[in-house]
C-alpha cells in the first residue's frame, strides 16, 4: 500500500497522557503538565547527549581538561535542567535527585500536589565512550498539601502514581507507566515528538537472559551465587542463559523489558545493601516491570513494598520475567 508509507495518525505522548486523563473524571490535567515538563528535561539532555551544541558543551578544541569537564558538564546541566522544568510546570512540591544532597521543597507559591524522585543521567561512567544512558522518574502525589514534609517521598513505591524511563542510546526511548501498563514512545527527532512505537509492553514471562555485574561474585550470598550457576549450568536440561551487562541501568532494564530475562544488582560484603538507589532506580524501575507483567524482588520481600528510611537508601534488587523471579524468590525461600 502506498499510503502505509507514511503514518498520518501519529499518538504523540502528549496525546496519550491525555487520553490517559479523560478516563478519570476528577482528573485536571495536573500529571499531564506535570509529565510534559519531564520530556521537556527529557528532551534538553537528548539533545546534550547527542552532542548537539559541541562547542559550548566541551569548550574549543586545544583547552585542557575536556574529558573531565564535560562529563561533569552534563551530570549537572541535566539535573539543572530537570530542577527547574520541574519547579516551574507549578505541579511539584517535593523533588529528590540523585545529584542533590538535600530534597528540594518547591516555594509555596509554586507548589502543586507531585512529588518526584528522579535520576537526571544514570550510568555517567558511560558518557565518555558513548554507552546508552538514561534518566529514570518516579511520582508520588503529596497526603495533605499544607503540610508537606520528607515522609511524602518515603513511601513505599506500590503508592507511585507513575514511573518512567528516558534511554538515550542508539535511539531515544521514552518508556512510561501510569499505573495502567506501559508503554514507550520514541524521540522523532525531526518532529521534536515523542510518537508511541511500544505500545502495551508485557515482559516475556521467562528470558533468556541475566545481567549482572559478575566481577562482584566473589562476595555475592549464597542464594545469589546459586541463581547465577544455574543460568550458566541449568540441571533441567534447559540452555544456559546468556550474560548481557551494559552497565548501564537504563540499557540493562530496557533490554531485559523487551526481550525478557532477568537483571540483578545483589548486595555483596563489600556493599550490604547493593548499589541501585532505593527511591529514583529500584522503584520506578519495579513498578514499570510490574506493570509489565514482570516482578521485582529486594532478596527479603517484594520491591514495592520496601519503606524508605532516608532518601538515597539502597537496597538490592532482582527484576524481570516472571518465572525468573520466581526462581530467585526460591532460593530465598530455600536458605531462610
Ligand atoms: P551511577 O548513578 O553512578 O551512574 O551508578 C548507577 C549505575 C547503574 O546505571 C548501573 O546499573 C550500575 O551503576 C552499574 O554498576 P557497576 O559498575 O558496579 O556494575
Ligand atoms: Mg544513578
Amino acid at each position: 500500500h502506498e499510503a502505509d508509507a507514511y503514518r498520518t495518525d501519529l499518538m504523540t505522548i502528549t496525546r496519550y497522557v491525555l487520553n490517559e486523563q479523560s478516563r478519570n473524571p476528577e482528573a485536571r490535567g495536573d500529571l499531564t503538565i506535570l509529565l510534559s515538563h519531564i520530556v521537556l528535561g527529557c528532551k534538553f539532555v537528548a539533545s546534550a547527549v547527542n552532542k548537539a551544541g559541541l562547542a559550548k558543551l566541551i569548550g574549543l578544541a586545544g583547552e585542557t581538561n575536556v574529558q573531565g569537564e564535560e562529563q561533569k558538564k552534563l551530570d549537572v546541566l541535566s539535573n539543572e535542567v530537570f530542577v527547574k522544568a520541574l519547579v516551574s510546570s507549578g505541579r511539584t512540591c517535593v523533588l529528590v535527585s540523585e545529584e542533590d544532597e538535600e530534597a528540594t521543597f518547591v516555594d509555596p507559591a509554586l507548589r502543586g500536589k507531585y512529588c518526584v524522585c528522579f535520576d537526571p543521567l544514570d550510568g555517567s561512567s558511560n558518557i565518555d565512550c558513548g554507552v546508552s544512558i538514561g534518566t529514570i522518574f518516579g511520582i508520588y502525589m503529596i497526603k495533605d498539601k499544607e503540610n508537606v514534609t520528607l515522609e511524602d517521598v518515603l513511601q513505599p513505591g506500590k503508592n507511585m502514581v507513575a514511573a518512567g524511563y528516558c534511554m538515550y542510546g542508539s535511539s531515544c526511548t521514552l518508556v512510561l507507566s501510569t499505573g495502567n501498563g506501559v508503554n514507550g514512545f520514541t524521540l522523532d527527532p525531526s518532529l521534536g515528538e515523542f510518537i508511541l512505537t511500544h505500545p502495551d509492553i508485557k515482559i516475556p514471562k521467562k528470558g533468556k537472559i541475566y545481567s549482572v555485574n559478575e566481577g562482584n561474585a566473589k562476595n555475592w550470598d549464597e542464594p545469589t551465587a546459586k541463581f547465577v550457576e544455574k543460568c550458566k549450568f541449568p540441571k533441567d536440561g534447559s540452555s544456559p542463559k546468556s550474560l548481557r551487562y551494559i552497565g548501564s541501568m537504563v540499557a540493562d532494564v530496557h533490554r531485559t523489558l523487551l526481550y525478557g530475562g532477568v537483571f540483578l544488582y545483589p548486595a555483596d560484603k563489600k556493599s550490604p545493601n547493593g548499589k541501585l538507589r532505593v527511591l529514583y532506580e529500584v522503584f520506578p524501575m519495579s513498578f514499570l516491570m510490574e506493570q509489565a507483567g514482570g516482578q521485582s524482588f529486594t532478596g527479603k520481600e517484594r520491591a514495592l513494598d520496601l519503606v524508605p528510611t532516608k532518601i538515597h537508601e539502597r537496597s538490592q534488587i532482582f527484576l524481570g520475567s516472571f518465572e525468573d523471579v520466581e526462581d530467585i524468590k526460591g532460593l530465598y525461600a530455600a536458605q531462610a
